[in-house]
C-alpha cells in the first residue's frame, strides 16, 4: 500500500482564536489560550489545525480585515507566543495552518494608505477606478458599476482624498487587492515566504472565487454593470440569489492559485522536511469548485479546495438519497488521483448541530471521518456545540450589522456559530474569568461541554476519540467506498480492502425509526460487531449483530 501524505487522510480542526481560549482574562481567546489547550488534539485524535487570522488587524470582520500581513495581532499575542505554539503542536506532532487573506486588505493597511495617497510603489495596489457624475445633483459621485458587496450596499467606496472609487467585495474596511497588477501578486508570494519560514505547514486560502473582476480593457475602458446581479436586483431580491458575472469564479483567478502552488511546491522542495499545503476557501459551482484542483491542461492548483456540499447542499431536510448524491457528486467529479475533504460547519455558518439535529452529530461526525480523504472539524463538533443566541444588542458580525436590523440580522449573523468554547460548566464554561466575554457564552454550557463529556459513560467526544482512533485502520485510508440509500432515510458508507476488515456505517437521517434489511449492503457479513454508535443508539460497543434487520431510531448511526 502507498504510504499516503499528512494531508490526505489527516484530521484537521479548525480553530477560531477569538473563541477558544482566553489567557489574559480579556474575555478574547489568545495564542497563549489556545497553546495551554494543545492536549486536547492530542486527546481527540486531530492531526492538524488551522487557525482563522491572527494577523494584525482592526476588526472590522474579526481579522479578515488584515493591516499587517507581516504581525500578530496584539489581542492574540505576539511573534514570540505565535513561535512558542507552532514549537510546542509541532513537538506533539501537530501541524499548523494559518489562514491567507489574498483578495483584500484592511483600509488601514500601510497599502491602502498608501495607495490612497498615489504613490507610486502602491498607487496600483487595489481596484481605483473614477465614478460618473450624479445628473441629479452634481455634488454627488456615482459608483463606476452595480456591483454588490457580499455584506450589502455598493461594492465601490469613494474616496475623498485620492478622488476616485475602490472596489470593496466584502466591508469597505476591506478594499480589494488588484490581481492584475504584479506588485500586489509579488507581495503575496513574500507574504506565504514570511509565514513558511517561520515553519507554518501551510494555508488556508480565503475567499478565492472573488480575487479578480472583470478587467476594464474588455469592456470599452469600463467597469460593466452586472446585466443580472447588481445593487437593484440585489437589493429588492429579485432574482433571489444570482451569481454574478464580473466580480465571481473568473477564469483568470486560478492561474494564480496554480502559481501560488508551483511556488509552495518549489518551497518543499528546496527546504525539505514535511509537506507545506494550501487548501483553497470558496463557494462556488462544482465545475468552478474543481478547477481549484488542477486544469485539464495539467495545472496543480490547490491541494484540495474545501467541499462546501454537506453546508450547502443538504439539512435537517434532507433524506437519505440526498445524503448519497450530495456524497458521491464530489467523489464523482473529483479529478483522478486527487484527494477529498469533508466538512460540515466553520465560522460563516450555523453550527452542524443546529443546521442538522441534535440527534444526528455522531452520525455526521461518523460520515465525516469515515468517507474517504480529510476530515475537517469545526471548533466544538467534536462535542455536539450548538449556536449560541445572540441578541441584537450583542450582534458585532459585520455581514448582520450591514444587512440586517432587529428583526432581521439572524438570517445574516454569524456569531451564533462563533461564541465561546464550552470547556467546562464554571464561569463563562471555563473560556475566560473575564466578566464579558465578545460574544456572550451560549446558555447550554452547563450541560454540554468538554469536560462532563470526557465523564460520561457515553458521549459525543468519546464518540469522536473512536472515530479519529478508527481512521489509523487502514480500511479508512486506503480501503474502497460503496454509499446507498437503503431507505428513504437510511444509506450505508461501505469501506473494504482485501483481507482488511470491512467497516460499515448505517445512519437513519430521517425523523422516525427505520428497519433496514442487512444483506441489502455490500460486504457487510453477520455476525458483525459494533465498534462505535449514536449515544441514544441502544447498541453498544462489543454488540454483536445477528439478525437479518436492524432497526435505527431516528438520527441514529
Ligand atoms: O468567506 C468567503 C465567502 O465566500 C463569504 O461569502 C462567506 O461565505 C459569507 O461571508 C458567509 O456569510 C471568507 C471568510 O470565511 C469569512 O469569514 C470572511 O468574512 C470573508 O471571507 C471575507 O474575508
Amino acid at each position: 500500500l502507498i504510504e499516503l501524505d499528512w494531508w490526505q487522510h489527516c484530521a484537521l480542526y479548525q480553530i477560531y482564536p477569538r473563541s477558544f481560549m482566553d489567557s489574559d482574562e480579556d474575555g478574547i481567546g489568545d495564542l497563549t489560550g489556545i497553546m495551554s489547550r494543545l492536549e486536547h488534539f492530542k486527546d481527540a485524535g486531530v492531526d492538524a489545525i488551522w487557525m482563522s487570522p491572527i494577523f494584525k488587524s482592526p476588526m472590522i470582520d474579526f481579522g479578515y480585515d488584515i493591516s499587517d500581513f507581516y504581525d500578530i495581532h496584539e489581542e492574540y499575542g505576539n511573534m514570540t507566543q505565535f513561535l512558542d505554539l507552532l514549537n510546542r503542536a509541532h513537538e506533539l506532532g501537530i501541524k499548523v495552518l494559518l489562514d491567507f487573506v489574498p483578495n483584500h486588505a484592511s483600509t488601514e493597511s500601510k497599502y491602502f494608505i498608501k495607495s490612497e495617497e498615489s504613490d507610486p510603489k502602491y498607487k496600483d495596489f487595489f481596484v481605483w477606478a473614477d465614478g460618473y457624475v450624479d445628473p441629479e445633483n452634481e455634488t454627488n459621485m456615482l459608483p463606476p458599476s452595480n456591483w454588490v458587496s457580499q455584506f450589502g450596499g455598493s461594492a465601490w467606496e469613494w474616496s475623498d482624498k485620492r478622488q476616485q472609487f475602490y472596489l470593496h467585495q466584502f466591508a469597505k474596511e476591506q478594499a480589494d487587492f488588484n490581481f492584475r497588477h504584479q506588485g500586489v501578486k509579488e507581495e503575496m508570494f513574500s507574504i506565504m515566504e514570511f509565514w513558511l519560514d517561520k515553519g507554518v505547514d501551510g494555508f488556508r486560502v480565503d475567499a478565492l472565487p472573488y480575487l479578480m473582476e472583470a478587467d476594464p480593457a474588455d469592456h470599452g475602458g469600463k467597469y460593466p454593470d452586472d446585466p443580472l446581479s447588481g445593487l437593484a436586483q440585489f437589493e429588492s431580491h429579485q432574482l433571489g440569489y444570482t451569481i454574478p458575472l464580473y466580480t465571481k469564479d473568473l477564469i483568470e483567478l486560478y492561474d494564480v492559485v496554480y502559481g501560488w502552488r508551483e511556488f509552495i511546491d518549489k518551497y518543499n522542495e528546496d527546504h525539505g522536511g514535511d509537506t507545506r499545503v494550501i487548501f483553497s476557501e470558496g463557494y462556488a459551482n462544482i465545475t468552478m469548485t474543481m478547477l481549484y484542483y488542477g486544469n485539464e491542461k495539467g495545472a496543480i492548483g490547490a491541494h484540495f479546495p474545501f467541499n462546501f456540499d454537506f453546508i450547502t447542499d443538504v439539512s435537517a431536510k434532507s433524506n437519505a438519497r440526498d445524503f448519497v448524491y450530495t456524497i458521491l457528486k464530489w467523489l464523482t467529479y473529483m479529478p483522478h488521483g486527487a484527494v477529498a475533504n469533508w466538512q460540515f460547519g466553520n465560522h460563516d455558518n450555523n453550527r452542524m448541530p443546529t443546521r442538522f439535529r441534535h440527534d444526528m452529530v455522531d452520525g455526521l461526525n461518523s460520515v465525516n471521518m469515515m468517507l474517504p480523504g480529510t476530515s475537517v472539524t469545526y471548533q466544538g463538533e467534536e462535542i455536539g456545540m450548538r449556536d449560541g443566541y445572540v441578541s441584537w444588542e450583542d450582534t458585532v458580525d459585520v455581514e448582520a450589522c450591514n444587512r440586517g436590523d432587529n428583526e432581521t440580522y439572524h438570517l445574516y449573523s454569524r456569531d451564533p456559530a462563533r461564541t465561546p468554547y464550552h470547556w467546562d460548566n464554571t464561569t463563562n464554561a471555563g473560556f475566560s474569568t473575564h466578566n464579558k466575554t465578545w460574544l456572550p457564552v451560549a446558555d447550554d454550557y452547563e450541560e454540554l461541554n468538554l469536560a462532563k463529556q470526557k465523564e460520561d459513560d457515553r458521549s459525543h467526544f468519546k464518540v469522536y476519540q473512536k472515530l479519529t482512533a478508527l481512521r489509523k485502520e487502514v480500511t479508512l485510508s486506503h480501503g474502497e467506498y460503496s454509499i446507498r440509500a437503503l431507505s428513504d432515510s437510511t444509506f450505508y458508507l461501505v469501506r473494504y480492502l482485501r483481507t482488511y476488515d470491512t467497516l460499515v456505517l448505517l445512519f437513519n437521517v430521517g425523523e422516525e425509526p427505520d428497519t433496514v434489511v442487512l444483506d441489502r449492503v455490500p460486504n457487510l457479513t453477520t455476525p458483525a460487531t459494533v465498534y462505535v454508535s449514536s449515544i441514544h443508539s441502544s447498541k453498544r460497543e462489543g454488540d454483536v449483530i445477528e439478525a437479518a434487520t436492524l432497526t435505527l431510531v431516528a438520527g441514529e448511526a
